[in-house]
């Protein structure tokens, strides 16, 4: 494939292209006129089929939408959806159905680490040297020295910012915590043991979250270079790294995904686990002498990422939620009272918006809550699963999100919606939504309008020319599979995007597999930790009491 010209997708009927349970509601979706189907196996051979129905137009995608449903066609085997002379990518009906794509997305983090070597042996083609090890300066005084070495890289950058790091070590860790069958035995070929692979990845990430922690117990809100890396292998960006300032966001996401993580790691690591209580504890106490929200903003010549918030109301509510979780102390349950007096969605699981995780932590906490407000959390997970599930009906590709959403890195919406519905059958011990989160799952993996499978290395047609600086340098043509696409933004952000995408471009369809496009096409931890999660809900299952 050519690095530059955008690649049409030959199909134009839409599947999961890695497929679907047996047990799975499975629906094809068209966008030309067509009133029968058939679903064909490897020989050709015709296997079942049906009617299409006329599902309606459909505005976020601007298609007219026909859907074919095959959910009592629950043979395992690899197939394709075929209509007059158009077909689907392939796919399979399988138990195992998820294996690949959820072994790939868990195994990007390993990809993305720094400050050490990828030996072969656990990365095989994609290997490369150790990074980003000299000591960092402090950017205030461009003197002090620190180590803040280790962590992932972020993105297609390879700057390291703390919020988005506890986010995504926050998913990772309460898919684990919520399902774990769907991890336990999960290898990844990495290069830890001893305990579930999952956590010995997270805990490459907390351990650098740590380094970050001054000793007053202020975090750092990043460390990167002054100007953003030009694509080179990691090894080879050799600039200077610099320890940005102190934020009370970083201080309490910091805070909260250490509470969070000593509690896990209590049975595999006494003194790590102890350690990251001790992070905790010193945010708290930070944020208590600095009441006051402390933003960060890029001083003048630094083009790497913000990661700005506006206030810092549902990162000190995650921290309390979770210290409470810890330790039970009522302290923590009268300040989590305190945050709520400020307003801030309680369902948000995001990079900025973090109230969903301390409903989470609330919820999951094994002391004793107050039980109005445990049903009032719980509650708005489920409310908002019905609305989601409201706006999933009306899309022709079973997608839960409005136009508005479709903004920068809205695949991470699309996932964080196919996490509310776990959330909320998780509370419920019921398997309520599960076909709406696998609909939020299907449409990343190819039931959408562009027929692109938004996981590398997975899918017929899949993306394969993100920005991610190791991929475009390494000269492999295969991507590093299992990186999540930030996906269509009907904002293009950046000047190759302007260029591919024509104004007046339906929100779904902003999208291309190109280099150049940071604003449609890069990576992201957080956007990879809300797909695992999803995938935990779907391959780990919901105990029922
Ligand atoms: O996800 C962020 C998006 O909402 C912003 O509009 C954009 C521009 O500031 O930055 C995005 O975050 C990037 C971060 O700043 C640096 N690493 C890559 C992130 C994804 O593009
Ligand atoms: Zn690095």
């Amino acid at each position: 494939m050519d690095k530059i010209t955008v690649k049409r997708c030959p199909f134009k009927i839409f599947v999961n292209q890695t497929g679907y349970y047996p047990d799975s509601r499975k629906i094809a979706v068209m966008n030309f006129p067509c009133e029968s189907f058939r679903i064909i196996d490897s020989g050709e051979v015709c296997r079942y089929e049906g009617k299409t129905e006329l599902f309606g137009y459909d505005e976020n995608s601007g298609d007219t939408v026909y859907r074919a449903d095959f959910t009592d066609f629950t043979e395992e085997g690899t197939y394709r959806v075929t209509s007059g002379n158009e077909k689907s990518a392939e796919f399979s009906i399988a138990e195992n159905v998820y294996d690949k794509v959820f072994g790939d997305v868990l195994k990007a983090f390993y990809y993305l680490r720094c400050g050490c070597g990828l030996e072969e042996k656990y990365a095989g083609v994609y290997k490369h040297g150790k990074c980003h090890t000299s000591p960092a300066l402090l950017y205030d005084d461009k003197k002090t020295e620190t180590d803040v070495s280790g962590g992932w890289h972020d993105a297609g950058d390879y700057g390291r910012y703390v919020t988005a790091g506890a986010c995504a070590a926050a998913h990772l860790l309460y898919a684990y915590k919520m399902f774990p069958t769907a991890f336990e035995k999960r290898q990844l070929n990495i290069p830890e043991s001893g305990m579930p692979d999952i956590l010995a990845e997270c805990r490459y990430e907390l351990e650098w979250l740590m380094k970050m922690q001054r000793e007053d117990g202020g975090v750092y809100h990043k460390v990167t270079t002054e100007r953003h890396a030009p694509f080179v292998m990691p090894e080879d960006d050799n600039g200077q790294l610099y320890v940005f300032a102190v934020s009370s966001s970083a201080t309490a996401d910091c805070g909260a995904v250490c509470a969070l993580a000593s509690g896990i790691y209590e049975k595999y690591d006494k003194s790590f686990s102890e350690g990251l209580r001790i992070t905790a504890e010193k945010a708290c106490l930070w944020l208590e002498k600095n009441p006051e929200f402390i933003g960060f903003k890029n001083p003048d010549g630094c083009n790497t990422g913000g990661y700005g918030e506006r206030d810092d109301y549902s990162n000190r509510f995650w921290l309390y939620a979770e210290m409470y979780a810890l330790t039970g102390d009522k302290k923590y349950h009268d300040k989590i009272k305190k945050s709520l007096e400020n307003n801030f969605p309680l369902t948000a699981m995001g990079y900025t918006e973090m109230g969903g995780l301390g409903a989470l932590a609330y919820l999951l906490c094994g002391y004793e809550t107050d039980k109005v407000l445990a049903k009032q959390f719980s509650d708005n997970f489920r409310r908002e699963a019905e609305r989601l599930k409201n706006i999933s009906d009306k899309c022709g590709y079973g997608c839960a999100m409005e136009e508005k959403d479709f903004y920068w890195g809205s695949n991470m919406l699309v996932m964080v919606r196919g996490m509310i519905f776990a959330v909320s059958d998780y509370f419920e011990k019921k398997s309520t939504y599960k076909n709406y989160a696998a609909a939020q799952l299907n449409y990343l993996l190819g039931v959408n309008p562009t027929g692109y499978s938004y996981v590398t290395g997975n899918g017929e047609f899949r993306c394969n020319y993100p920005h991610l600086r190791p991929a475009n340098a390494d000269g492999i043509d295969e991507c590093i599979p299992g990186m999540v696409s930030g996906g269509p933004n009907r904002f293009p952000g950046d000047r190759a995007a302007e260029m591919l995408i024509p104004k007046g471009t339906p929100p779904m369809k902003c999208y291309a597999d190109n280099v150049d496009c940071y604003s449609l096409n890069e990576i992201t931890i957080y956007w990879n930790s809300s797909a695992v999660f999803v995938l935990g809900y779907l391959c780990g299952g919901i105990t029922k009491s």
